[in-house]
């Protein structure tokens, strides 16, 4: 009898680890890209689509690259005509949401970077989730100076 329940106790982990790594899956990231910038230009703005298929509501808490000193959430607004943007403290994506992250709404801002990615360069930033897992995300960089949304007002 005992040994019965040490077997069902045990089978009890891997059936919670098993649900703790389908939880951390539960994120998946696509189409991440960013504009390249001029080499003078020390910021950023990555975007990308961020979808949750789990049934827990999920939060990106921080963001971490090897490339630039910091990044954070913002989000652009327009206020009596004026674009501002706003730093977030985390995002949120609720079970079975998706959170688009694309010019002129909610976008990740790149502080600090050391050196400006080229357009068909690869980076990657790391997005570190609530449950302590990290997502490592491969980033597009295209070309095109788009001057509107050059982030000079940091
Ligand atoms: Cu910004």
């Amino acid at each position: 009898m005992r040994q019965t329940n040490f077997w069902r106790g045990l089978a009890l982990v891997f059936i919670l680890l098993a649900a703790g790594v389908r939880a951390g899956e539960a994120i998946t990231v696509s189409d991440a890209w960013m504009r390249e910038m001029p080499p003078v230009v020390p910021n950023a703005a990555l975007y990308m689509t961020l979808t949750n298929s789990g049934a827990q509501p999920r939060r990106v808490l921080a963001l971490e690259a090897d490339w630039a000193r910091s990044l954070e959430f913002h989000e652009s607004r327009q206020v009596d005509g004026m674009w501002q943007m706003q730093a977030l403290d985390a995002l949120d994506i609720g079970p079975g949401e998706e959170q688009l992250l694309a010019p002129g709404g909610v976008h990740i801002m790149v502080f600090g970077v050391h050196s400006m990615p080229r357009a068909g360069d690869r980076v990657s930033v790391r997005l570190l989730m609530d449950q302590g897992q990290t997502l490592e995300v491969e980033i597009e960089v295209r070309a095109g100076a788009d001057a509107s949304h050059a982030h000079q007002h940091h």
